[in-house]
C-alpha cells in the first residue's frame, strides 16, 4: 500500500507520474482477478472431475444425498461458506482501500517548486491552451519531469480535455474550472483528444502535445510573448525587433566613432 517514491531531476520533490500510478492498479487488478480465477475454475474443474459420472468415489455422500426439493443440510457447519464470504469481503475491502489511498495521490500530488500551470479552453471543435505569460497556442507544450498543472474549462458546451498517454482526463465544463496534472517522463509527441460527445466535429476535436526537454521548452517559452495568438507569428515579431534594434546601435557606434 505503500507509495514508493520516484525522484525526479528539477521536479522539486518527489513525484510518481499518473501512468505509473494507474499502471500499478491495473496489475494489481489484473494479479488478483487472475489469481482468483484460477482458484475458482480450478477448483470448479476438480471436483466436476472428483464426482463425474461413474467415478469411484467415496459414497459415503450417498447416503445423506439430498431428495429432489429437499435443501442440502451442508457438511461443515457452513464452515466453507463463512471461509469464502471472508476471503471475498476481505479481499474486496482491501482492494477499495487500496485503490482509494492510491487514487487520493493522482487527486492531490506533492507540491512542487516548479510546477507550470496551463489554462486550457475546449471549444467546438479544438483546444486552446493560455501560458503564465498570456501566449496562447493551438499546441500544448510543457516540459519532460516537470509537473504540469491544466486548468481546464469550456467556452462553449461539455467537452472532456485528455491525453491518453500521459494518463491525464478531466471535465471542461463552460463556467466551471476543473483542474488536473501530468507529468511525462520524456520528451515526445502525443495527441490530447476530447472525450465527450460535444457535436459533429467531436471526433476530431483533437490538440498536438510536444514534450520538450527543458532546455527546448524555454527556448520555445522565451520565443512567446505576452500579446501573442500564435507561437509562430510571435517568433517573427520578436525577430523583426531585434533586426530594428540591431542596425540602431551599430549606426550609434558607427557614429560616435565617427565624430572624433
Ligand atoms: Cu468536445
Amino acid at each position: 500500500m505503500g507509495i514508493p517514491d520516484v525522484a525526479l531531476a528539477g521536479a522539486g520533490g518527489a513525484i510518481r507520474n499518473p501512468a505509473e500510478v494507474f499502471g500499478e492498479i491495473f496489475w494489481v487488478f489484473l494479479g488478483l482477478g487472475t489469481a482468483v480465477g484460477v482458484v475458482v475454475i480450478g477448483y470448479t474443474l476438480y471436483n466436476s472431475y472428483k464426482y463425474r459420472e461413474g467415478a469411484d468415489h467415496e459414497t459415503k455422500s450417498d447416503v445423506d444425498r439430498p431428495e429432489l426439493g429437499e435443501l442440502p443440510s451442508g457438511s461443515g457447519g457452513g464452515k466453507k461458506l463463512a471461509l469464502s464470504f471472508s476471503i471475498s469481503a476481505i479481499i474486496v475491502i482491501g482492494l477499495i482501500i487500496w485503490t482509494y489511498s492510491t487514487l487520493l495521490y493522482i487527486e492531490d500530488p506533492p507540491d512542487t517548486e516548479n510546477a507550470i500551470e496551463i489554462q486550457v479552453e475546449g471549444q467546438q471543435f479544438g483546444w486552446v491552451f493560455e501560458y503564465p505569460n498570456g501566449e496562447q497556442s493551438p499546441t500544448l507544450h510543457a516540459p519532460a519531469d516537470r509537473l504540469v498543472w491544466l486548468n481546464v474549462t469550456s467556452r462553449d458546451v461539455f467537452h472532456n480535455f485528455g491525453i491518453p498517454e500521459l494518463r491525464t482526463k478531466t471535465d471542461a465544463i463552460p463556467g466551471q474550472m476543473s483542474r488536473t496534472w501530468f507529468l511525462a517522463d520524456e520528451p515526445g509527441e502525443h495527441t490530447a483528444v476530447c472525450y465527450e460527445l460535444c457535436g459533429s466535429g467531436h471526433s476530431r476535436m483533437t490538440a498536438p502535445v510536444v514534450i520538450h526537454d527543458n532546455e527546448s521548452f524555454q527556448e520555445w517559452y522565451a520565443s512567446t510573448s505576452p500579446s501573442g495568438n500564435q507561437s509562430d507569428g510571435e517568433a517573427g515579431m520578436d525577430g523583426n525587433e531585434t533586426a530594428a534594434i540591431g542596425p540602431t546601435t551599430t549606426t550609434g557606434a558607427v557614429a560616435a566613432g565617427d565624430s572624433p
